[in-house]
């Protein structure tokens, strides 16, 4: 994430560990109808492209068309599933916070949602990419353990100056992770399923690499935060998140001090290859260029 937008201390009105209210009530119609825009252009986009395990999390939370979910309403159910609730923040909270929510079962959430012109990207995660993209795979009980663990993780690699690894993790993970299925591949990831366009970069476009789900390679390999990505990492199954957890991390950053980065569009040697992308749409410019046409 973009550290400048990260504030040094909570803002007024928010507590120590960032939480303010979700103001529910004070959401006016036109912010509830940038989420009905959203969520019905997702929800019919998505059947075939998210994974089931993401499907099942949208009717289990009833996330529906009406407008901005009330978190209380939502938490009744996630609680029941999985142990897991939302807690509404501001927006970045600092990583040390981020952590401690997580390893407590808490998922902050953006309480904002963006303005009918960012409607295809925005750079800070809001309501729409928290509550519509992260939280429904939080009702399928391994990925509700394997975020848990992120957190208990995230606190240890911070002690150990491993941030920039683990995150790297997060980011091919619980942001832009596919999953291959016997259907073909599907989308897990948050910030994938939470865009149109990406959700069809992601699993229809030449340019990318796919390349299958390697905990080392994975921390190894830098990301984008301002563009899709250059390379998405595909795990056989949700099983292999389970499995990450079970792994000895601080053997792994020992190995890791030893490894060089990779680059981003890299097909390194030992990399079970997917799609070995033409990064066509990186080379054109991405975003920027195709946004001008
Ligand atoms: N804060 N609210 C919020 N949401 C995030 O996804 C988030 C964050 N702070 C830090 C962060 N993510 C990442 O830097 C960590 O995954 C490393
Ligand atoms: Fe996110």
């Amino acid at each position: 994430m973009d550290a400048l937008h990260i504030l040094p201390e909570p803002p007024p009105g928010a507590a120590a560990d960032w939480t303010i209210d979700q103001g529910w009530e004070a959401y006016s119609q036109a912010e509830h109808d940038v989420w009905i825009t959203l969520y019905e252009r997702q929800t019919d986009l998505l059947p075939g492209r998210a994974c089931d395990e993401f499907l099942r999390g949208l009717d289990a939370l009833d996330l529906h068309r009406s407008g901005i979910p009330d978190f209380k309403r939502i938490n009744e159910e996630l609680q029941r599933l999985t142990g897991w609730s939302v807690v509404a923040v501001p927006g970045l909270v600092p990583d040390d916070v981020f952590f401690d929510h997580l390893a407590n079962r808490r998922f902050p959430a953006g309480q904002f949602i963006r303005k009918p012109h960012e409607l295809d990207y925005l750079q800070e995660p809001d309501v729409f990419h928290d509550v519509f993209g992260h939280v429904p795979m939080l009702t399928d009980p391994t990925f509700a353990d394997y975020m848990q663990a992120y957190g208990q993780g995230g606190q240890r690699a911070l002690g150990l100056g491993r941030l920039t690894n683990l995150a790297r993790l997060y980011w091919y993970t619980v942001e832009f992770g596919l999953m291959e299925t016997k259907a073909g591949l599907r989308i897990y990831g948050a910030g994938i399923v939470s865009s149109r366009t990406e959700s069809i970069f992601a699993l229809d476009d030449p340019s990318p690499n796919r390349i299958g789900f390697d905990l080392e390679r994975v921390m190894r390999t830098p990301y984008r935060i301002d563009d899709f990505q250059q390379v998405y990492f595909v795990i056989p199954s949700i099983q292999t998140l389970q499995e990450v957890t079970l792994q000895d991390f601080g053997a792994l950053y020992g190995r890791l001090a030893g490894a060089s980065e990779l680059g981003i569009a890299e097909i390194a040697g030992g990399d079970r290859v997917i799609t070995a992308g033409t990064q066509a749409y990186a080379k054109a410019g991405g975003r920027l260029a195709s946004a001008a046409g």
